[in-house]
């Protein structure tokens, strides 16, 4: 495997300009032919004119190769390699313009990988991003190459598979003998070979309909297997949603006369906006009362979305390179994040996005993996589907955002379309329509998308009669070297015993290294000054006060009590809890009053009109999140400190917590289960509460009560999110016989009462995983051997062997046996899905973060991983990066 660098790209010497397919397909053996129209591209630098076409020869035999009629000769006319197919210049007819064919055979039965074509269950289909279109047949398998899909033709048996989808209209559809049939699909808009697809099956669907502002009638149509056609609605409603929100927001409408979705069982990402038809994994577009939590709602809602927008944020405009993958993802995250936050709370959605950030992202940047948003080179593209990538594209994204405010970024997204519909572009392509447009000067900003890191940006304040001083400065832990960033500051300042605003909210712009900015406050103070900086979390940075830690801590509860800006008090409230998590740690003295006194007022604040805002409020920092804030990492020590601390909320809110989940029980006792932002927040927060409950708990008996009240909650639960919340907490429960048998009860139930749906099954084998037991790993390890599970389905994988790695304090035990377990599953995993093993691998390369015994264990398993005999790419890249 070579890597590739960024600096390299040049443009092939052939276009594909116009393609037509067929698929035959049969038991054991697909037959895949394909015409391409090629033509010279004049502007190439190449030196030799040949056609290299991508083709994987483990997936793809090639039967035969002509030109107009001709038989190609291989040696002569052509070579073959694993990887490519080379037609020689000297073989064309006309340099200028020909029509190449090719028949190939693949065995989509065998393909385990998941990438190309191949067999979910009963049915077949594909997934080609990034380079999975070389699965299926020779091609310029590079987003550069649009070439317009004029005729796609299926043919398979038609009993076994009555639907024969691919991208754009249907043309035809025909009976044939021996009981076949056949489809014909056309996609008039040029598209890069990884938004392909094909889907054929025995599928049943729900149907809708969408007129566009201009009058267009769409047929909406989501698939999926017969058993699992209830639970569609809600992804057709956020489709809908969707639809709407991209033409009020942005001008967009949809531009083909159908839009289909199908879900599949087997799939290695969430989902994937191929033209015309969007492939989903299952987990993120069935829904409904009996088997999504509120948490999954979301994600339908949030990925439908998504996928949705890539239409014109990826499909329309696509990427010139895989350089440039945050052109589309990083914008489309953005686009999907701020429809979610229409469509529910901007304040929630803001700190559910940040929540992620920090925990997935920021752990990122301070490993061997931390590249910029926009990476300098790659072995395996797929390794690049990052963190970084998506959310820290989206927050750059959102920084053009906040430095332009909404009318120049809709500007600049205008004229990004104007520029570049139809082509594949480059993020300065972006960068350079969002300057233009608003005659902004946008060069260092330039500077995300080439610095790696995580910046840590430093404050400190002074007051001088009524001049107010903030001081700035800004450096990179992890990337030294880094120049000053362009960094957008939301800043305002809080008057501590009034919480007026004496510096009303605005956007600083800070570029240099160290930076002061002198403001007039509007009135003169009545008690002290405080600073609100980085209001709505404006940049992808760590923020960190110099000012001593009384005043540090008299701040946060200002800010937690007054800020005008919901995600800041959010904030102040989880510095109070974090402070207060590592003194415990650290064996500091413990003085709570400040937590205390954050705690309860969100309790008890009439002021918050918002449960979920509430019960985000209330909940204490993940310990994913905190342990970005240590240098090195005790996952155990962090553990218990974190429980410790929620323990003593528990203790001394009992009364409250108590009296805030009676009262909700109540409230909520009998109405009729909704989905919206009201509904969930009401849940979140008895969920909420219901875990403070269950979390006082020392003696015996006050652990069976805790278990009773749990182990109720699930009897009582009208729908999954409740039910989860309970066997989360009853999951926990070990050591105690009465309180185990209703574990164990609870834990039988669930899974009885999935009856085999795979999702809900997924949910009784993470909490399983997560769960603080002792004793956990032997159970995981048990669970491996269920009839249920299966290493080869990405989602069922995930949830068992995935979730335990993300079971922190289980998989660091000191002795090694979490990394042990992990590295004989990616093992077994890398011979069959690299794509998935790669993925998994990643919950060892961060060991220079932890202690030396944790990190020689985990560098022995990765030594190990890296002998292995035929290792992937995929996973030997993010080895020998992580051991380098
Ligand atoms: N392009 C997909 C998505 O992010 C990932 N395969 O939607
Ligand atoms: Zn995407």
């Amino acid at each position: 495997p070579t890597e590739i660098f960024r600096a390299d790209y040049l443009q092939p010497a052939n276009w594909v300009k116009s393609v037509s397919m067929s698929f035959d397909i049969y038991d054991g053996k697909t037959i895949v032919k394909s015409n391409l129209v090629v033509v010279a591209n004049e502007q190439s630098k190449h030196d030799s004119r040949d056609l290299v076409l991508d083709g994987d020869g483990s997936s793809v035999v090639l039967k035969g190769v002509e030109i107009e009629g001709r038989e190609l000769k291989e040696g002569i006319d052509y070579t073959l390699t694993p990887s490519q197919l080379i037609i020689h210049s000297t073989s064309f007819p006309n340099p200028q313009s020909f029509t190449l064919s090719t028949t190939v055979e693949t065995v989509p039965e065998d393909n385990t990988q998941l990438s190309g074509f191949y067999k979910s269950g009963p049915m077949y289909c594909t997934q080609c991003e990034a380079e999975g279109f070389r699965r299926i047949t020779y091609y310029p398998d590079r987003p550069d190459n649009m070439a317009t899909f004029t005729e796609v033709k299926i043919t398979a048996d038609e009993e076994k598979y009555p639907i024969l989808l691919s991208n754009g209209n249907l043309v035809s559809s025909e009976k044939k003998e021996g009981g076949r049939h056949e489809a014909v699909w056309e996609d008039p808009f040029p598209k890069p070979s990884y938004l392909f697809a094909v889907v054929v099956g025995d599928l049943g669907s729900i149907q809708d309909s969408y007129v566009t502002t201009s009058g267009r009638k769409v047929k909406l149509e989501i698939f999926s297997e017969k058993e699992n056609v209830g639970k569609l609605d809600y992804a057709m409603e956020s489709l809908k949603n969707s639809m709407k929100w991209d033409e009020d927001k942005f001008g967009l409408e949809y531009d083909l006369d159908i839009y289909n979705v199908v879900a599949v069982n087997d799939f290695n990402m969430g989902a994937m906006e191929n033209k015309g038809l969007n492939v989903f994994n299952t987990a993120y577009v069935l829904a409904d009362q009996k088997t999504a939590t509120d948490g999954d709602f979301e994600r339908v809602e949030g990925v439908i979305g998504h996928e949705y927008f890539h239409n014109w944020t990826g499909n329309r405009v696509t990427c010139r390179d895989w350089f440039q993958l945050t052109l589309k993802e990083g914008l489309t995250v953005f686009r999907d994040q701020s429809f979610s936050g229409d469509m529910g709370s901007n304040d929630v959605t803001r700190i559910e996005n940040v929540k992620g950030l920090r925990g997935r992202q920021f752990a990122e940047d301070a490993g061997p993996m931390s590249h910029p948003i926009r990476p300098e080179s790659y072995v395996a593209i797929d390794n690049f589907y990052t963190a970084t990538v998506y959310s820290k594209g989206a927050e750059v994204i959102r920084m053009y955002d906040t430095i332009l405010g909404k009318a120049g970024f809709r500007k600049g997204m205008d004229l990004y379309f104007e520029r570049h519909d139809g082509s594949a572009a480059t993020c300065d392509d972006f960068r350079s329509a969002m300057a233009d447009a608003n005659n902004a000067d946008l060069d260092q900003f330039s500077r995300w998308y080439t610095q790696k890191g995580t910046p840590t940006v430093k404050y400190s304040s002074s007051l001088d009669a009524d001049t107010f001083t903030l001081n700035l400065s800004q450096h990179t832990a992890t990337a030294p070297e880094n120049q000053p960033f362009h960094i957008p500051v939301e800043f305002g300042v809080i008057d501590s015993e009034t919480g007026e605003q004496l510096v009303e909210s605005h956007v600083l712009h800070f570029k240099e290294k160290t930076q002061s900015f002198t403001f007039k406050l509007s009135s003169t103070p009545k008690g002290s000054a405080v600073p609100s900086v980085m209001r709505g979390f404006s940049a992808p940075v760590k923020l960190v006060s110099e000012a001593s830690p009384a005043t540090q801590k008299s701040d946060l509860l200002t800010l937690a009590a007054y800020d005008t800006d919901g995600f800041n008090r959010w904030e102040a409230g989880q510095k109070l809890y974090t402070d207060a998590i590592f003194a415990e740690l650290h064996g500091d003295e413990l003085n709570l009053d400040g937590v205390y006194q954050a705690f309860e007022q969100t309790l008890t604040s009439s002021k918050i009109s918002d449960d979920s805002i509430r019960a985000y409020g209330l909940m204490l920092p993940s310990e994913s999140g905190l342990a970005e804030e240590m240098e090195t990492i005790d996952p155990i020590g962090l553990h218990q400190a974190r429980t410790a601390i929620k323990k003593k909320l528990a203790r001394k809110f009992e009364t409250g917590i108590a009296e805030l989940y009676a009262r909700l029980t109540q409230e909520m006792a009998g109405a009729e289960f909704e989905v919206n932002a009201k509904a969930i927040g009401k849940r979140r927060l008895r969920n909420t509460a219901l875990d403070y409950v269950c979390a006082n708990k020392d003696s015996d008996e006050e652990i069976v009560a805790s278990a009773r009240t749990a182990h109720k909650h699930y009897f009582d639960a009208n729908c999954m999110t409740d039910q989860v919340a309970a066997m989360s907490i009853l999951s926990n429960v070990h050591g105690v016989t009465e309180a185990e048998a209703l574990r164990d009860e609870v834990l039988e139930k669930f899974y009885n009462a999935a009856e085999g749906d795979a999702l809900v099954l997924n949910k009784w084998f993470t909490i399983q995983a997560t769960s603080s037991k002792p004793d956990v790993l032997a159970d995981v390890v048990k669970l491996t051997t269920h009839p249920e599970f299966t290493m080869s389905n990405p989602n069922r994988c995930r949830s068992l062997v995935g979730a335990f790695t993300a079971n922190s304090a289980a998989f660091h035990a000191e002795d090694g046996s979490g990394y042990k377990f992990i590295g004989e599953k990616i093992t077994v995993l890398d011979a069959m899905n690299p794509q998935i093993a790669s993925r998994m691998v990643g919950c060892l390369i961060g060991f220079r973060r932890y202690d030396e015994g944790r990190a020689e264990k985990m560098k022995a398993e990765l030594n190990k991983i890296r002998d292995i005999d035929g290792l992937s790419p995929d996973t030997k890249e993010i080895v020998d990066k992580a051991l380098s």
